[in-house]
Formats: C-alpha cells, sequence, structure tokens
C-alpha cells in the first residue's frame, strides 16, 4: 500500500484532494472536518499526513497539514519554490499593476519570479517596451510563442526538481505554454484531468502535475489581486520595486517614501514611467492602510479579517 505520510496535494476539489505519496502514485482523499475550524484549508502543493479511510470511494483521511514555507492566496497554492508571472505581449493587454504585485508578492515570500511574455510571434506585439520596463528590476524574463522551442527549453531547465506555477489573466496563454513545456507527455496530463472529469481546456481549478522531479503547476486566471490580502505593508513595497530599492540609499531622508518628497534621488533617476507610477500609486494606498490596521491591533487581539500572515526571512 502506498504511504500518504507525507503526501503532497496536486488538487482539491470539492472537499476531496488528490494525493501523490513519495513513490509518486495517487489516491483521493477528504480532509478531517477540524481544518476549517482552524482556519487553514488544505492548499495545492500542500504536504500532509493521510491515513486510510476505510471508505473505497475516498480511501484517504488527511490528518495533518504540515508547516508550509510559503502560500499564495490567488493564485491559491503552497509551497512554491518559483512562479512564472505570465504575460501576453499583445492581447489580452497586458496587466501590468498585476504583474508589479505578483513580483512583490513572490520578493516577500522567497518564490523566484520569472516574468514570462507570451505571443511574441503576433504583430504589434509589445515584447521588446515590456522587457525594457522590467529588466532593471533583475527578474528572469523570457519571451515566448509556440514556435519558439529554445524558449520552452529555457524554461524546462528552470524547472527541474522545483514547484513552479503559473499565474496571470485568463487567455495569456498559461495553459497553451504548459502543454507545450510537457512536449509528448502532454496526453498525460490530458488523462489526469479527464479522470478528475473536467474539460481539458479551461482551467478552472490549481492542479500541479509531475514534471522533471517537481512540479507545475496551472492556474485559473484571475482579475485582481489586493497587496493587502498578502499582508504587504507600504515599507513591504520596494522589495517589489529592486530598481527603486538600489537608489533609495540616495535620498535625503532614511524613510523617504519616494511620492515627492525633497531630497528624493528617485526623482532624479531613470524608473520606468509605468513602474514608477505604479509603485507610487500602491504605496498611497498601501500607507492609507497600515495606520488603520496599526491602531487596531494594539487595541484589540488579531481580527480574522486580517491578511493572512506570510513566511518572512
Ligand atoms: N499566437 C499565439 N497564441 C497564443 C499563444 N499562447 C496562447 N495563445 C492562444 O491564446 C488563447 C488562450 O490561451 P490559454 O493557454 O488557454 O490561456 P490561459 O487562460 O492563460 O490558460 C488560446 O487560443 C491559445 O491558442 C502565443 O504565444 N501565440
Ligand atoms: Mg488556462
Ligand atoms: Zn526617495
Amino acid at each position: 500500500m502506498s504511504d500518504f505520510s507525507p503526501a503532497r496535494i496536486l488538487k482539491g476539489v470539492g472537499g476531496q484532494y488528490v494525493l501523490a505519496g513519495s513513490d509518486g502514485t495517487t489516491g483521493v482523499a477528504s480532509a478531517r472536518g477540524l481544518f476549517r475550524k482552524d482556519g487553514l484549508t488544505p492548499t495545492p502543493g500542500d504536504f500532509v499526513e493521510a491515513i486510510p479511510s476505510g471508505d473505497p470511494d475516498v480511501p484517504w483521511r488527511i490528518l495533518t497539514i504540515l508547516p508550509r514555507k510559503n502560500e499564495l492566496v490567488r493564485p491559491t497554492i503552497a509551497n512554491l519554490d518559483s512562479l512564472i508571472i505570465t504575460l501576453s505581449a499583445t492581447d489580452p493587454a497586458p496587466d501590468f499593476q498585476l504583474a508589479d504585485k505578483l513580483l512583490t508578492v513572490c520578493w516577500l515570500n522567497q518564490i523566484e519570479p520569472i516574468l514570462c511574455i507570451t505571443k511574441t510571434d503576433l504583430l504589434n506585439n509589445q515584447a521588446e517596451s515590456i522587457e525594457q520596463a522590467y529588466r532593471p528590476s533583475g527578474v528572469t524574463i523570457v519571451r515566448t510563442n509556440p514556435e519558439d522551442t529554445s524558449s520552452h527549453d529555457f524554461l524546462r531547465r528552470l524547472l527541474i526538481g522545483r514547484v513552479v506555477s503559473f499565474a496571470g489573466q485568463s487567455g495569456v496563454g498559461k495553459s497553451t505554454l504548459l502543454n507545450q513545456l510537457f512536449g509528448v507527455a502532454k496526453m498525460e496530463t490530458g488523462a489526469v484531468s479527464d479522470r478528475i472529469g473536467r474539460g481539458r481546456h479551461t482551467t478552472r481549478h490549481v492542479e500541479l502535475f509531475p514534471f522533471s522531479g517537481g512540479y507545475l503547476a496551472d492556474t485559473p486566471g484571475f482579475t485582481s489581486l489586493e497587496l493587502s490580502e498578502f499582508g504587504v505593508t507600504g515599507t513591504d513595497l520596494e522589495i517589489g520595486y529592486p530598481e527603486i530599492q538600489t537608489i533609495a540609499d540616495h535620498c535625503r531622508f532614511t524613510g523617504c517614501r519616494h511620492l515627492g518628497e525633497l531630497g528624493c534621488a528617485i526623482d532624479r533617476a531613470t524608473i520606468d514611467p509605468g513602474r514608477l507610477a505604479r509603485y507610487r500609486q500602491f504605496r498611497t494606498e498601501l500607507d492609507r492602510i497600515k495606520p488603520y490596521n496599526q491602531s487596531r491591533s494594539q487595541t484589540q487581539p488579531q481580527s480574522p479579517s486580517q491578511p493572512r500572515g506570510r513566511t518572512r526571512r
């Protein structure tokens, strides 16, 4: 019999979870009712301990969720090594706010971001200007399209032995790229999803597929994401903008927020105007939230509506 202590959650739908044991065998599990009470939800990517349930339809029962090294709220996934932040070079129009927020969340949670620019085969694509805007941040950038096999090879090398997820808007090409990376193994991923009973072309759930000794996850697209849901504060935000952070040492005042203060070095530097505008917008918004949360937590115990905690360095 398989040993599911520990096992990894590959997928969860309707309270049932697909587990993979250390030997790669899979099985379906339910979760103990207790997790909900603890505010814990078994999440794809989680390591869990499971025991036989005695129910032939759902043969396993999850008893414990092992501590997470990180967790994302959107996409909902735990224990990531790397996140492929996918932006379309043309259609749908790239959502740079989403990309900046995901980058910030990655750097705050020790998840290596990879910025993947898709649809570079289409006319009038913005790949070059997108790359120019993000190059100074130091993020790894990959341009790709279905014919560009060298980009697929590059990505495959980055994924060996790691747990990696796609994130980004709907329609940017996450599932297409996942299928390309699997190449000949594509049929197998189709078979996995058919068994769990969903269509092959719309991604409705987060799902991890074994890949090169690690896992690759496809995720549904999402349209919005608030940095505050991830517990990011105004002072944290600079971590999402390394090109601002390196210049911040030259600002006249420590704690400069780079919102137009006297002696701010950012005003004299060449930062991509879009990146800077988004930094300033998010900073203004986050600084408005923080004093509120602070005063509340000083007078009251932590409220459950507060952002979830995250793993810190
Ligand atoms: N021309 C072109 N079309 C692409 C590319 N990537 C994805 N597509 C198309 O864009 C649509 C959405 O792709 P899909 O992978 O479902 O996006 P997802 O919602 O992010 O998973 C599909 O019709 C794909 O064929 C690309 O690099 N070039
Ligand atoms: Mg998809
Ligand atoms: Zn400054």
